[in-house]
C-alpha cells in the first residue's frame, strides 16, 4: 500500500507568555517563596527536571505509594465507560500525556471512531515535544498539539471546549492550596463547553499512618526527590545549595488534611542564589516547605465546586477508598 506523504504542518507546540520568560519568572517565584513568613517555601513544580521526573517515576512504583497503581486500576476499569457516556472527540490533558493512562482514553475514543484531536498542557517543553511526537505517531488520525504552560495560569491557551474531555490525573490537584481550587475549577469550566467532562484524580483522606508511609518510604526515594528541588535551583539559577545539608521531612496535618514536605537544615548555613538576588540564612533545624499534597473527601472536594459550573457526575473509587477518579461535568 502506498504511504500517505506527510502533510507539512506548523509547529504543533505553542508557548504561553508565562513560560516565555521562564528564567525571570522562576527567579521571581523563588525569591517570593523563600522570603515567605513564617516558613520559606519553594514551588513544587521545580521538582521535575529530568532527574526529578525519574525519581517521581520511581516513587510511583514504591510499595508504600498506592496512588499511581490505584488510579491506573480505576481507569483501566472505567475509561471505556466514561468515553461511552460522554462521547468526546477531543482529549485534553494537564500534564505531559506521556503515560499509559491517556492511552486508555485514546484507545477507547478511537475504537468508537471519535478521536479527532488531542491537546496537552505541560510545563516542560522537552517533555511536551516528546509526548506530542509519540502520540501523533501512534494516533495519526488525530491532530495532536501541545501548549507549554502551567495549569494555574494557562488553561485559556487550550482554546474553547466542545466535545472535550479534560484529564487532570495522578492527584496533582493536591498540590494546589484548597483555597485555590474554586478559581482553578472556574478556569477549567471556562475551557469546557456545556456537557464536556473533566476527570480529576484525587487522593483521599485516610489513615495518617498510611499517608505518612507513602511520603516517607523506606528506600528513601521520596527524600531524594525532595532534595532534588535544590539541585534544580543550582542548575537553573546558579544557586549553591548542598542537598546533603538538608534532611527530608514529610508529615500529615490532620486538621488541614494535607501532607506537607519540607527540607530541614542539618546545620547553620547560608545559601546564595545570585540570579534571584537571594542570600538565605538558615539556622540548624530551620525548614523550607517544598510541597503541599492535599487530601480530600467527597464532601470537602464538592464544597470547592460551589459556583463553578462543574458538578460531580461520577465518583469512582477503589474498595479501600484510597483514591478517587472524579468525573465532573460542565453544566
Ligand atoms: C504528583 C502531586 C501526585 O503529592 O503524591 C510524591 C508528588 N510528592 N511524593 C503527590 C509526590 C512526594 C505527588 N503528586
Amino acid at each position: 500500500m502506498p504511504q500517505t506523504p506527510a502533510i507539512p504542518r506548523g509547529d504543533p507546540v505553542r508557548r504561553t507568555r508565562t513560560v516565555e520568560r521562564t528564567f525571570e519568572a522562576m527567579a521571581a517565584e523563588v525569591r517570593a517563596g523563600l522570603s515567605g513568613r513564617p516558613l520559606p517555601e519553594l514551588p513544587c513544580k521545580y521538582f521535575y527536571d529530568e532527574r526529578g521526573s525519574a525519581l517521581f517515576e520511581a516513587i510511583t512504583e514504591l510499595p508504600e505509594y498506592y496512588q499511581t497503581r490505584t488510579e491506573t486500576a480505576l481507569l483501566e476499569a472505567h475509561a471505556a465507560a466514561i468515553v461511552e457516556a460522554l462521547r468526546p472527540v477531543e482529549l485534553a490533558e494537564l500534564g505531559s500525556g506521556a503515560g499509559h493512562k491517556i492511552r486508555l482514553f485514546l484507545d477507547a475514543m478511537r475504537s468508537r471512531g471519535r478521536l479527532e484531536s488531542v491537546v496537552l498542557l505541560e510545563i516542560s517543553e522537552t517533555y511536551l515535544r516528546q509526548s506530542v511526537d509519540r502520540l501523533q505517531a501512534d494516533y495519526p488520525e488525530a491532530a495532536v498539539r501541545g501548549v507549554v504552560g502551567d495549569f494555574l495560569h494557562d488553561l485559556p491557551a487550550l482554546g474553547p471546549g466542545g466535545g472535550r474531555l479534560l484529564l487532570f490525573l495522578a492527584g496533582t490537584i493536591g498540590n494546589l492550596h484548597p483555597d485555590e481550587l474554586p478559581a482553578f475549577f472556574r478556569e477549567a469550566a471556562a475551557a469546557l463547553a456545556p456537557g464536556d467532562g473533566f476527570l480529576v484524580g484525587v487522593d483521599l483522606v485516610k489513615s495518617p499512618a498510611r499517608l505518612h508511609a507513602a511520603y516517607n518510604d523506606s528506600a528513601g526515594v521520596t527524600a531524594e526527590f525532595n532534595r532534588n528541588i535544590l539541585r534544580v535551583l543550582n542548575d537553573r539559577l546558579d544557586a549553591d545549595f548542598d542537598p546533603d545539608d538538608f534532611e527530608h521531612r514529610a508529615f500529615y496535618d490532620t486538621d488541614r488534611q494535607w501532607i506537607e514536605m519540607r527540607l530541614r537544615a542539618r546545620r547553620p548555613l547560608i545559601a546564595r542564589i545570585p540570579a534571584a538576588g537571594i542570600e538565605l540564612v538558615l539556622a540548624a533545624g530551620d525548614e523550607i516547605r517544598t510541597e503541599l499534597s492535599c487530601k480530600y473527601t467527597r464532601e470537602s472536594l464538592t464544597a470547592r465546586l460551589a459556583g463553578t459550573a462543574l458538578v460531580v457526575e461520577r465518583w469512582i473509587t477503589d474498595p479501600e477508598c484510597l483514591f478517587a477518579s472524579v468525573l465532573l461535568r460542565r453544566t
